[in-house]
């Protein structure tokens, strides 16, 4: 493989060992190829100032700042208060503010100015999500005719969701200037044609390519996983006396970011109605960890909200002095107790009403014990349940049906359980982030340079 890797993402880890699957693979994708990695500062500062280089790594590390009105249009605004509903099928909460969508285009500029500059034309470009669409496009507009990659972890938005978008971005156009675009899922890649379908000014080559104007732009899904092996490792590290995971405990667990797309108070819903339906016999909890993010956003705040009602309300209905039927905890935990607390629960619930991938589902399934192992019940509108289909597949929205399945999971053979486990693990080791970021980089550098039409030097 030649030339340097460069990748960009909306945050960029700045201590010397990062944790965390994806940022560990990208971590090792750099250091063996060697490059560079470009993000947001995590604090906000002069937007104009050169690159700062963040030390201490094998590969170069380059942040830019964003100043405080880029942080509230940009990464509060379009980022997360229109792309982010938008591709989670939720139009009703999006935001359309023109300062938004001016910060979005502007920030992206900036960028790709200061991109364009150091780049040499060998260097293979991974640019990571959301909050980057337009930057091919602008990198494009500056002559940079390197092959550049983009792999989307949140879902493509449905075509008619797209029309809220305000004028003038254009989806299709900002996603035909990569050479390759790598999503979630099959069904992603899909929904991904039908936006390209649509769109006159794109032709159909085979294999998932699209000749869009005057670019070939190809369409795969790569679907992401995690860090099996350091999970199991977290799974099985040594817990603080108390933790109650000697164990298997009575529990059914949720680990989210308290999101609105994660589907956290359908959730306790169903919870409340499996303890009307199936009574408090088994004192069976749900133990709920979702610390709190972007919280500046309205959304995001009445969400905990309304979860923290729900909470007090099933437990005052149902509970007793010595059982409290859902256990809110609200606050940061830290990674190896989460793979704990996974492995000792009965069951995992992840009810996502839209998901690009959700790497919890795999989580829980790498932190059991094989021999003895917890049931994952699964949304069937998460990115997960595409290829986990030994999980117990529900529809969030259906209260009755998750009560049934959390009856189900509780109760299940162990012969049905090790059958399902085993399955799932087949799913969440081939997944493995590892391979899944050595099979995006694979492509990309193996894509036919002729295909470009224009664009390269
Ligand atoms: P997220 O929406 O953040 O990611 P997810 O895939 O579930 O969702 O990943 C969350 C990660 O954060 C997991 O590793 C989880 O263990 C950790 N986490 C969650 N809650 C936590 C808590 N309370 N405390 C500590 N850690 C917690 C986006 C997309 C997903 C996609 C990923 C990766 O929305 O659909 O799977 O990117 O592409």
């Amino acid at each position: 493989m030649t030339g340097r890797l460069v990748v960009v993402s909306n945050r960029i880890p700045t201590e010397a060992v990062p944790s965390g699957g994806l940022v560990v693979a990208l971590h090792d994708a750099l250091s063996e190829q060697g490059g560079l990695w470009i993000g947001a500062h995590p604090e906000t500062g002069d937007p104009d100032a050169p690159f700062e280089e963040i030390g201490g790594a094998p590969y170069r590390r380059l942040a830019f700042r964003l100043s405080e009105a880029d942080y509230e249009n940009y990464y509060l605004g379009f980022a997360n208060s229109v792309l982010w509903p938008l591709s989670h099928h939720r139009v009703d909460l999006v935001e359309i503010n023109a300062a938004y969508t001016a910060a979005y285009l502007a920030v992206n500029r900036r960028l790709a100015r200061r991109m364009a500059a150091i780049l040499q034309p060998d260097d293979l470009v991974w640019i990571h999500d959301y909050h980057f669409l337009p930057l091919a496009a602008e990198l494009r507009a500056l002559g940079v005719g390197n092959r550049i990659g983009f792999f989307l972890h949140i879902p493509v938005p449905n075509i008619t969701d797209l029309e809220v978008l305000p004028h003038p971005p254009d989806y299709a156009a900002w996603l035909a200037q990569y050479d390759l675009v790598g999503l979630q899922t099959r069904t992603d890649v899909a929904r991904c044609l039908e936006i390209y379908r649509a769109d006159p000014r794109a032709e159909f080559l085979p294999s998932c390519a699209v000749k869009f104007e005057d670019r070939v732009t190809r369409v795969q899904s790569f679907p992401i996983g995690i860090d099996v092996a350091a999970f199991r490792a977290d799974a099985l590290s040594a817990g603080s006396k108390g933790d109650g995971m000697e164990a298997r405990a009575n529990y059914v667990i949720g680990v989210d970011r308290l999101d609105y797309s994660k589907g956290l108070p359908n959730r306790f819903r169903a919870f409340e109605r499996y303890l009307q339906d199936h009574g408090t016999g088994d004192r069976l909890s749900l133990v709920q960890i979702a610390p709190p993010t972007r919280e500046a956003v309205d959304a995001y705040r009445r969400i905990t909200a309304d979860l923290e009602y729900i909470a007090g309300q099933v437990n005052g209905l149902y509970g007793a002095f010595d059982w409290s039927p859902i256990r809110f905890i609200h606050r940061p935990v830290p990674r190896d107790e989460i793979a704990r607390l996974l492995r000792g629960a009965k069951a995992c619930l992840v009810t996502s009403l839209a998901d690009g991938m959700n790497l919890v589902a795999k989580e829980f399934v790498a932190a059991q014990d094989p021999d003895d192992p917890g049931v994952l019940i699964l949304s069937r509108f998460a990115g997960a349940a595409e290829d986990m289909t030994d999980a117990l597949l529900v529809n969030p929205y259906d209260h009755d049906a998750v009560a049934q399945a959390i009856d189900r999971a509780a109760h299940m053979s162990r012969d049905e359980r090790l059958r399902r486990h085993a399955a799932l693990t087949e799913v969440v080791e081939r997944t493995d982030v590892r391979a899944w970021s050595r099979s995006f980089i694979d492509r990309l550098s193996r894509l036919e340079p002729g295909l470009l039409l224009r664009g390269r030097p």
